[in-house]
């Protein structure tokens, strides 16, 4: 199961509360006040890990709590830290809080591996005796209570990040594109919605310029009012810096392909106007089939722009197309 939205609430570690002690030796009829200070409470803390593609463990893991921090005790002995809790995530994880603050803003946004953020901070630890002393006041009998650890609700939602998006109606060979180009295999079928979540490969040898590109399941007409699987899994390519739009130029199963450009246009204007002014290319594909020559001239002149006849299935055309993305790749 592909998870890229969660509910999570986190508790951090209180601090552990001071100690009231005085120090008794021999031969030292009065000691003074030894009580240490509690120890500080876990935080609770996310770190991006470049291995996880999507927030499932959270999905079961609803509930995040830090420890609490040890109480202080004499000889100055402050308590022990109370152990973090540390949630990993994956790269492009946005953190927005409960209840939404007042522009919508998220807390954070977390896209680099390794990256840390604390979201709810350990309470402080409780002083101890020994710092009340003064020197008109030297046997105080009291110490602090640690402070308590934060606490909320927040939404974590995943905006994938990759370089290069697929975007394209079901079956117009989006995943036979990411399989012909990297070494992902995903499932490929002649019947439509074959993807139903997201998925990141990784194109080019580690001698080349390598980038990576997201295979996303297929946008239909409406897809903004719902229709199909909806249009919220574009968000998934709304931080790419390129779209890759692929058509079935065959009209293998029976549609216009002139038509599919600008239906795919128009959905990704409504999905968010910035999405419609990314720059794109777009890929003829199934040009392999009889049926995509008469098509590609109706094409051209609906997308107005260079078109890169191509087929996932034999090959041809990809290397032209490869090039042409590496090309329109931000240095
Ligand atoms: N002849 C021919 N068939 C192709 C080509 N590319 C893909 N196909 C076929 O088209 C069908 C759909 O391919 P997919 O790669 O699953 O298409 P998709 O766009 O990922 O589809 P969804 O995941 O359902 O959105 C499969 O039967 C593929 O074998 C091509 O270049 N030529
Ligand atoms: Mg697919």
């Amino acid at each position: 199961m592909f998870v890229d939205r969660v509910r999570l609430h986190a508790n951090a570690g209180n601090g552990g509360r001071g100690a009231v002690s005085f120090l008794r030796e021999k031969f030292v009829p009065k000691g003074g006040p030894d009580g240490g200070d509690g120890g500080k409470g876990g935080d609770v803390v996310l770190i991006v890990d470049p291995q996880l593609n999507n927030l499932i463990d959270l999905r079961y893991r609803p509930h995040a709590r830090a420890r609490h921090g040890g109480s202080g005790s004499g000889k100055q002995c402050t308590g022990r830290g109370g152990e973090d809790c540390v949630l990993k995530v994956p790269p492009g994880t946005v953190v927005y809080p409960l209840p939404p603050g007042e522009a919508g803003d998220p807390l954070v946004d977390l896209t680099h591996p390794g990256e840390k953020f604390v979201l709810c901070h350990g309470g402080r630890g409780g002083r101890g005796n020994s710092r009340f002393a003064t020197s008109t006041r030297q046997t105080p009998r009291h110490a602090e209570d640690g402070r308590p650890g934060e606490a909320g609700e927040f939404i974590l939602i995943l905006k994938s990040i990759a370089q290069v998006g697929l975007v394209g109606l079901p079956n117009a060979g989006k995943s036979s594109l990411l399989a012909a180009f990297s070494a992902a295999r995903p499932k490929i079928a002649s019947y439509p919605f074959t993807t139903l979540a997201p998925y990141i490969g990784v194109v080019g040898s580690p001698e080349e310029t390598r980038f990576t590109l997201a295979d996303i399941p297929g946008l239909i007409e409406g897809a903004n009012e719902g229709k199909g699987l909806g249009h919220d899994f574009l968000r998934h390519i709304e931080r790419c810096s390129v779209l890759l739009l692929v058509i079935d130029t065959a009209g293998v199963d029976g549609r216009n392909p002139a038509e599919d450009y600008r239906l795919l246009r128009k959905e990704l204007r409504l999905h968010d106007a910035a999405l419609g002014k990314r720059p794109f290319l777009v890929a003829a594909n199934k040009s392999d089939l009889p049926e995509s020559a008469k098509n590609l001239a109706a094409l051209r002149s609906a997308a107005r722009r260079a078109i890169f006849p191509i087929s996932a299935k034999s090959g041809e055309g990809l290397p032209a197309l490869l090039d042409a993305i590496r090309k329109s790749l931000p240095a």
